[in-house]
């Protein structure tokens, strides 16, 4: 049993003085029971505890440290760009060289604005999609999880002809009014939408690989169907790639599907693990933005030099693409060890993985969508994210979240997680 007093010290402390005693509310372990420990230092694939505990870390801080923690290069980047000051509030040559990255990375895009988390960027770029079609309602996707925008806070009504009530408290009906929810996956449910709302639905937004209900991809033609209905009804196809982008391919989930989006958000990678959001796309919608047009965004800290230099970092070391195969060949070894220890501990798991992000579903049906998903059996997680915890693998404290690889991942790590793995898995 290894030991958390220090960690249950400072939770004590800390519930006292921040709600639930964390800033982000997955952080408090409530998916699986337990209390969360507290983090010391962090660095390549690793996370220590303050009570000395080492973990191969598969959360990667919810999926900015691609490269793992703390890489060098970044340090020195963030480290070299601070002594020049930490904010400036003026345009800065980093931002330039931000949006040039992201340009040629994603060719969807064509202009960017930099923001402060992925939350601002779908709040913006769907505030933007219905300023430039003058379009009131928005479809999303129930388990498709983009922030915490008002609107976005919502659960599925009864059909295509009701919309989405709020999905947390302190939302007014009438912010949630004009959200459509429609399950993921499900083609004639968005026919449905479309018949019952003619020219009203300003867009769609979702993830192309939805990594906020642990994880699962578009079946074959699902896209390439959103991209052609969206076009024919003078609709706005959004693609949330928060966290797809430049982790799925240094071009995202829409060069992995080969889609081009009208817009695209992004965030946590391209701040290399500083607060960072984006969105982008084509230039006649863009243009709509302040101080150019009449859709109003804004912020402080947008294109703020740290995160940019970070980002700018990780994205040059991206760049060349080899990282991608790294990622894709830890992704094969782990995906290929799990299900063999899975199925020899005869535990019905169903492993979903796209390149380094992946989710195992304690379930033996497939999964496809958030109903899917949520017949996974929960309690049987919560008892494999102990079990790995104790043998040193820190999992995403939740069935429903996504496991990310990184580059400072080794094959010996890998073959660690697998053994602990087998090992937890006869006990369940
Ligand atoms: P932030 O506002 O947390 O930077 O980004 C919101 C967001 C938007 N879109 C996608 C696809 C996202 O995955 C996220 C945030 N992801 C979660 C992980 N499931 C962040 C973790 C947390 O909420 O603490």
């Amino acid at each position: 049993m290894i030991s958390h007093a220090r960690s249950q010290k400072l939770f004590a402390e800390a519930l006292k003085l921040i709600p639930g005693g964390v800033n982000s509310p997955v952080r408090a372990f409530r998916a699986v029971g337990g209390q969360p420990f507290f983090v010391d230092r962090a660095q390549g694939a690793h996370v220590f505890d303050v009570d000395g505990n080492d973990y191969i870390d598969y959360v990667g801080t919810w999926g900015p440290a691609i490269l793992g923690h703390a890489p060098a290069k970044v340090v020195r980047a963030i480290q070299a760009t601070a002594v020049h000051g930490t904010s400036f509030g003026i345009p800065n040559p980093l931002e330039v060289k931000m949006a040039k990255l992201v340009c040629a990375a994603a060719p969807s895009v064509r202009k960017v604005r930099m923001c402060n988390s992925g939350t601002e960027a779908t709040m913006s770029a769907i505030r933007l999609a219905r300023g430039f079609t003058k379009r009131d309602k928005i479809i999303k996707f129930s388990g498709c999880y983009h922030g915490h925008a008002d609107s976005l806070l919502v659960k599925a009504g009864s059909g295509a002809l009701t919309f989405g009530h709020p999905d947390s408290a302190g939302v007014p009906a009438a912010f949630t009014q004009h959200t459509i929810v429609l399950p993921f996956n499900d083609v004639e449910s968005v026919k449905a939408a479309f018949t019952a709302n003619p020219g009203q639905i300003a867009g769609i937004i979702l993830e192309p690989v939805p990594g906020n209900a642990g994880l699962y991809v578009p079946l074959p033609g699902y896209l390439e169907f959103l991209r052609e209905i969206t076009k024919a009804n003078d609709s706005l196809l959004i693609f949330d790639e928060v966290m797809t982008g430049f982790r799925l391919a240094w071009g995202g989930a829409q060069q992995r599907y080969n889609i081009s989006p009208d817009l695209s958000c992004f965030g946590k990678i391209i701040g290399g693990g500083l607060p960072v959001g984006a969105f982008g796309g084509r230039s006649d919608i863009m243009d709509c933005l302040a101080p150019l047009g009449p859709v109003y965004q804004a912020g402080t800290l947008s294109g703020n030099p740290l995160a940019l230099a970070a980002g700018i970092c990780v994205l040059e070391e991206l760049a060349d693409g080899d990282a991608y195969n790294r990622l894709e060949a830890l992704g094969a070894q782990l995906e290929a060890g799990l299900r063999e220890a899975a199925k020899s501990a005869g535990v019905p798991v169903r492993f979903n993985r796209v390149g380094s992000m992946f989710c195992g579903y304690f379930t033996d049906r497939p999964v496809h969508n958030l109903e899917d998903a949520m017949a996974a059996d929960r309690a049987r997680f919560a008892k494999y994210f102990h079990g790995l915890l104790e043998l040193g693998v820190y999992l995403a404290p939740s069935q429903f979240e996504a496991g990310f690889l990184s580059t400072a991942h080794t094959t010996a790590e890998i073959e660690h997680t697998i053994a602990a793995a087998a090992k937890v898995l006869k006990t369940l």
